[in-house]
């Protein structure tokens, strides 16, 4: 029997959103409608760009690099969410009875201003913005989404990191009674994610809460995960519970899981091939064909300067 939490909006609601745009989201219009349709891969020039207060629906928008979002459908049906199940569709089937109200995150380690919040209490200081990002998982699928959330960058700030703090480690709740996945050892739960400092301090990472202007529905991490968009998709850890600042790089639950396969950094690479099958391609949700996968997916030019030196080969 499929059990299925109502949304948080009715659906009535749902199409077409509306949202008030800001003039620092990076959001674009759909050439259809906007004025430039030019744009250079990865620019965040404000041509083609609604302007404040211009009313935007979340279908009409498009990715820095001119695609299109994928639709509200396609991005909450097919997820990776393996305490929910390791297909596809199960997250979707089975998250109804998981309660993402209320909730407490908590921030510890090396940082001068720790604590433990009600969620309402820990958003309460970021104004949300809506992004559209490309999300590229490591089994070459990939998905255009307008997430909304605030940079991770804001909270680290907020914080206040002492010097001993070289990573950050976030971690999901762990519920088995809610989380049917969990009652199998098929990961080690709790799921747990690094970034090392400065790239949680990258401004394209993002805390995020919602999805096409709606409260995350819990197929997708209700209700906060993390979203790093030029690395490969499970560094965004869902259902967020804790966020510690350490000084040791963090064993996420992948590398942790098969080191041979997965490392630290996950940074989409068409050139390092994942032991059983090539990077290069992706397809993106609701295309036959398939596309090429870009360097650091795309955002090379917001990121690559953080790993200059490394070898990529190395530090996969
Ligand atoms: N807690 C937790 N977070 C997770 C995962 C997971 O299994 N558990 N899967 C990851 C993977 S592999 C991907 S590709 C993305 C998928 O996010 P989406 O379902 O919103 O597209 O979530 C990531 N975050
Ligand atoms: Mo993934």
């Amino acid at each position: 029997m499929i059990i299925r939490r109502p949304p948080d909006i009715a659906s009535s609601e749902i199409t077409p959103e509306q949202v008030y745009v800001d003039r620092r989201s990076f959001i674009r219009l759909a050439a259809a409608g906007a004025a430039g349709a030019a744009m250079t891969p990865g620019s965040l020039s404000a041509l083609g760009r609604p302007s404040r207060g211009q009313q935007v629906r979340f279908e009409d928008m498009e990715s820095e690099l001119g695609e299109p979002v994928n639709s509200y459908e396609e991005i909450t049906t097919y997820n990776n969410f393996y305490e929910f199940g390791t297909g596809k569709s199960d997250p979707a089937r089975n998250s109804g009875p998981f309660k993402p109200k209320p909730w407490t995150v908590t921030v510890e380690g090396h940082v001068a201003k720790p604590g433990e919040y009600h969620l309402e209490d820990f958003l309460a200081p970021y104004k949300l913005e809506d992004r559209v990002y490309r999300m590229r998982c490591v089994e070459a699928w990939s998905v255009v989404v307008p997430w909304r959330g605030f940079p991770l960058a804001d909270l680290v700030k907020r914080v206040e990191p002492t010097g001993s703090a070289k990573f950050l480690e976030l971690t999901t709740v762990v519920r088995p009674d809610e989380m049917v996945g969990q009652r199998y050892r098929v990961l080690e739960w709790p799921y747990l994610e690094g970034l090392r400092i400065d790239e949680a301090t990258n401004p394209l990472a993002l805390l995020v809460t919602g999805v096409y202007g709606r409260d995350l529905p819990n197929q997708n991490g209700a209700p906060l995960r993390l979203i790093v968009p030029w690395k490969y998709g499970f560094k965004g850890v869902k259902s967020i519970v804790k966020i510690r600042f350490v000084e040791e790089m963090p064993r996420n639950t992948w590398w942790a899981m098969n080191a041979r396969e997965y490392g630290f950094f996950a940074n989409v690479n068409p050139e390092v091939s994942h032991p059983r099958w090539s990077q290069a391609h992706e397809r993106r949700l609701g295309e036959l064909r398939r596309r090429e996968t870009l360097m650091f997916n795309g955002y090379g030019e917001q990121v690559a300067h953080m790993y200059a030196g490394m070898d990529l080969h190395k530090w996969f």
